[in-house]
């Protein structure tokens, strides 16, 4: 029962109160204190469900009982740390803020078992119970990242806010949400509408992997309305996840051309035959370094700052291949003009365009650490991904640094060497790997340290057409990556995978009860 992931910081059973435990009975009542009101509606609403216990509110704290629930706010703990003690006065989840009692809730999920994560109760004898125990826990980084690409396979609203779940279940607090590319632009943005009448379909799309019966070629597409994104946004919130946009820009960039031909380098390629990209890879249609592109990305910034408050924008800014400014005279006159040195100050430019006018609006900017080439704006935070060494280089510059690296987090590569996983490419990264991924490179000192404000898995769907093929890349490994994300291991060759693996037989219990098609540690996969 005890079995947690990620691991807590500390756990003891021996207490004085012996080894007793609390049972949750219809009489268990649930008392939420001032600012915990928040977490209070969501675990009433998520226990009541999988329990059918009614859990009603208590009016005060010490009313929860020696069966009941109580939460509230320790000034004393920092903002997401919290105490969960559970005796023979009830349990008790206290958190220095609100995010700190929703992490407390989440531990107290897993201590009633996997049943405690299913959406209806599967009979009235069962036994909800938690030990007695003290539980105090922190997590070790404020960015404990999930990345979703819904450009290459779009994944309809239901699909994004079951990962938010899956995310709160396992203490993942950003979701890095890759919103446009060449495939797919998936956000309404009401003054260019063609975005999504154009930019949200593309014709033909290979699905599925080329040994599988699946493979085939058919339309694909979809978006998110604005709605839609303010309940993905409020979603998030509820559980203490914030909402990082990513708007890829300059590269990237193909459905924007293709609803919007100007936007491209109109006198190197005829832009307006170009479609929604139909296949994968760097593409070299990138948008023109005009003022009208500017102004064009401007408006759809400005969208999306009214649709997400976090404090993070991400403008991509990864593989943007500068053939076509080499040959565009249009992009030449503007290297002269600003008197820059070639075509990456010419992206630099570009990006810090961004920074600053992001900056202006109380925001800031993170890209992918191809922004470090030919100077790295302002204020920008950077997005390591070709390894650490983008991250060690802009953490020594004094810029903030999400590490996640494709060498070790990237859950779209490969998990095992066999013929018979469903997506061959990349590098293996295993469930050990990515357990033994250390996100603070030694190289840097305490001080540059400090500017690695966490890490990030990124699950890239080029082969992933659906969720359960989403979950069978993201899981087990996200769990793995959560516990290093969250709890404070040692060294990677010091750190306990036996252990890990021991804890993850109850984790997959509940992984079950969720419906996660998770790859299996052993036995058939899903589709032999
Ligand atoms: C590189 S990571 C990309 C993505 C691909 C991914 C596939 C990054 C910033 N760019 O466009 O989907 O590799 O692993």
């Amino acid at each position: 029962m005890t079995d947690l992931i990620p691991a807590p910081r500390d756990i003891a059973t021996t207490t004085v109160t012996g080894s007793g435990e609390v049972r949750l009975t219809a009489h268990s009542r649930l008392s939420a204190g001032t600012g915990t009101e928040g977490t209070g509606h969501w675990l009433r609403t998520t226990l009541r469900q999988a329990t059918g216990l009614p859990l009603h509110e208590g009016r005060e704290l010490d009313d929860a009982g020696g069966d009941g629930i109580g939460l509230r706010l320790d000034p004393e703990l920092g903002p997401e740390e919290y105490r969960l003690v559970s005796d023979f006065s009830g349990i008790l989840i206290e958190g220095g803020g609100a995010a700190g009692v929703f992490w407390g809730a989440q531990t107290l999920r897993q201590l009633l078992g996997p049943d405690a994560y299913r959406r209806a109760p599967l009979g009235r004898d069962r036994v909800w119970a938690v030990p007695h125990l003290t539980i105090e826990d922190a997590p070790r980084f404020r960015w404990r990242g999930l990345m979703l690409d819904v450009a290459r396979h779009f994944m309809p609203k239901e699909g994004v806010l079951r990962y938010l779940d899956l995310m709160a279940a396992h203490k993942l607090n950003v979701f890095h949400f890759h919103l446009t590319d060449d495939q797919g632009w998936r956000i309404e943005i009401e003054r260019h509408p063609r975005l999504t009448e154009i930019g949200s379909w593309r014709a033909r799309t290979k699905t599925g992997h080329r040994a599988s019966p699946l493979w085939e070629e058919k339309p694909h597409g979809g978006y998110y309305t604005r709605d839609d994104i303010r309940e993905i946004v409020a979603y998030a919130a509820e559980r203490h996840i914030t909402v990082v946009p990513e708007i890829d820009v300059p590269g990237h960039s193909q459905a924007a051309i293709a609803a919007y031909p100007e936007l491209g380098n109109t006198d190197v390629i005829a832009t307006d035959s170009l479609s929604v990209w139909d296949t994968w890879g760097i593409n070299p249609n990138v948008l023109a370094p005009t003022d009208n592109t500017l102004r064009f990305y401007e408006g759809v910034f400005e969208e999306v700052l009214e649709l997400f408050p976090s404090e993070f924008v991400h403008i991509g800014g990864d593989e943007c291949p500068k053939d076509q400014w080499r040959r565009s005279e249009t992009a030449q006159a503007r290297i002269r003009e600003l008197g820059l040195a070639d075509e990456d100050e010419l992206q630099s430019w570009f990006i810090g365009h961004f920074d600053a006018w992001l900056s202006a609006r109380g925001r800031r900017l993170i890209g992918w650490d191809e922004i470090l080439e030919g100077g790295l704006a302002k204020g920008a935070a950077v997005s390591s991904w070709r390894g650490y060494a983008g991250g060690i280089a802009a953490a020594r510059a004094g810029h903030d640094v999400v590490m996640c690296p494709e060498q070790q987090v990237y859950l779209d590569h490969r998990q095992d060497p066999g013929p018979d996983e469903p997506v061959p490419i990349g590098w293996v990264r295993s469930l050990e790997d990515v357990y033994r991924f250390e996100p603070v490179p030694p190289e840097l000192t305490p001080e540059e340290a400090r500017h690695v404000l966490g890490t990030q898995a990124n699950l890239w769907t080029e082969v992933m057409e659906d969720h359960a093929r989403v979950d069978y890349q993201a899981f087990p490994r996200l769990a793995a990556f959560a516990e290093v994300a969250w709890s404070a291991l040692p060294a990677p060759e010091e750190r306990d995978f036996a252990g890990f693996e021991h804890r993850m037989t109850a984790h997959y219990r509940r992984l079950d009860a969720l419906g996660v098609a998770y790859r299996p540690p052993a036995g058939p996969l899903p589709w032999q």
